[in-house]
C-alpha cells in the first residue's frame, strides 16, 4: 500500500500533481534522490497494475513520460558539477530491453560522482558493448535489465566480453537482479539500487 503522496500521484498518472509535488519537495529541501525513490515506488505500483490487467501499455507509456518530465528537473541536481573525471564507465541497457529510466538515473549519479560515463542507450548489442569498452579502456561496464526474458542476452554479452579478452569488471543492475542471476550470467557485481551501483564503482576505482 502506497502512502507517499508523490508515489500515489505517479501511480495514478496524475501528471500535474506529480510536477507540483516534485517542485514543492525540492523547494522544501527534500533531496533529489529521495524524490526519485518516491517516483520509483509509484512506478512499481503502476507495473503491478499492468501485471494484473488494471493498466494497459498506454498507461505504462504515460507513467514513463511523467517520470521523464520529472527527470528533466531532477537531472541537473543529480549530476552536479565535477571538474575532473575519476575514470570511464560504459553503461547500457542490454539487447532486447528498451527500459532506460533507471539506467539514466544510474548514469546521472555516476556523472555526479565524477565519472566519465559512456552511455550506449538501450537495446545494446554485445558488439557495441565490446567496441565501447575497447575504445575507452573502461575498467567497469554497467548493464541495466528490467525484463526477465533478457537474462540470456545479458549472459551472451558478458561471455562475449570475456571471450574478447577484455579485463573489465561487469556490474549488472535492475530491480529484480540478485546474486543468483549475477552468478548465472557471469557478472562480477550486482545491484538493485542505483546508489549501490555507485558504491561498486567507488570500490573498483579505489583499487
Ligand atoms: C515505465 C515502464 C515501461 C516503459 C519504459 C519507458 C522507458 N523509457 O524506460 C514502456 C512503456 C516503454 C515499457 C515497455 C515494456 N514493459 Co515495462 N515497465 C515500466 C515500469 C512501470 C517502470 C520501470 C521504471 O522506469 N521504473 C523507474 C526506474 C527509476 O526504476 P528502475 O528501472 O527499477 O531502475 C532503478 C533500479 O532498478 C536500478 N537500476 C536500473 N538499472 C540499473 C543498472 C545498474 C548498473 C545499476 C547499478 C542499477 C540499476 O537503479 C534505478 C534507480 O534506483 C516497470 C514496472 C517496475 N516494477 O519496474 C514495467 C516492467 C519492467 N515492464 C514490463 C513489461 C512486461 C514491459 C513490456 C514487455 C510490455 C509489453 N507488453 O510490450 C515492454 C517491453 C519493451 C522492451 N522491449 O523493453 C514488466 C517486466 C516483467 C518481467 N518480468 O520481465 C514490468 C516489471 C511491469 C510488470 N510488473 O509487468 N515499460
Amino acid at each position: 500500500m502506497l502512502t507517499d503522496a508523490l508515489s500515489i500521484a505517479i501511480a495514478e498518472l496524475e501528471e500535474e500533481q506529480v510536477a507540483g509535488l516534485v517542485k514543492e519537495r525540492l523547494d522544501s529541501g527534500v533531496s533529489p534522490l529521495e524524490i526519485v525513490n518516491s517516483l520509483q515506488q509509484g512506478m512499481a505500483e503502476a507495473g503491478s497494475r499492468f501485471e494484473t490487467g488494471e493498466y494497459f501499455l498506454g498507461e505504462l507509456i504515460m507513467c514513463g513520460e511523467i517520470m521523464q518530465d520529472s527527470m528533466v528537473i531532477l537531472e541537473p541536481l543529480l549530476i552536479g558539477s565535477n571538474a575532473e573525471y575519476k575514470g570511464s564507465i560504459v553503461m547500457g541497457t542490454v539487447k532486447g530491453d528498451i527500459h532506460d529510466l533507471g539506467k539514466n538515473i544510474v548514469v546521472m549519479l555516476l556523472k555526479g560522482s565524477g565519472y566519465n560515463v559512456i552511455d550506449l542507450g538501450v537495446d545494446v548489442s554485445k558488439e557495441k558493448f565490446i567496441e565501447a569498452i575497447k575504445a575507452s579502456n573502461a575498467p567497469l561496464v554497467g548493464m541495466s535489465v528490467l525484463l526477465t526474458g533478457c537474462q540470456e542476452s545479458m549472459k551472451e554479452t558478458i561471455e562475449a566480453i570475456r571471450a574478447a579478452g577484455l579485463n573489465t569488471k561487469v556490474l549488472i543492475g535492475g530491480n529484480y537482479i540478485d546474486d543468483i542471476i549475477k552468478d548465472y550470467v557471469g557478472a562480477d557485481y550486482s545491484a538493485q539500487a542505483a546508489t549501490d551501483g555507485i558504491k561498486v564503482a567507488e570500490e573498483i576505482f579505489s583499487l
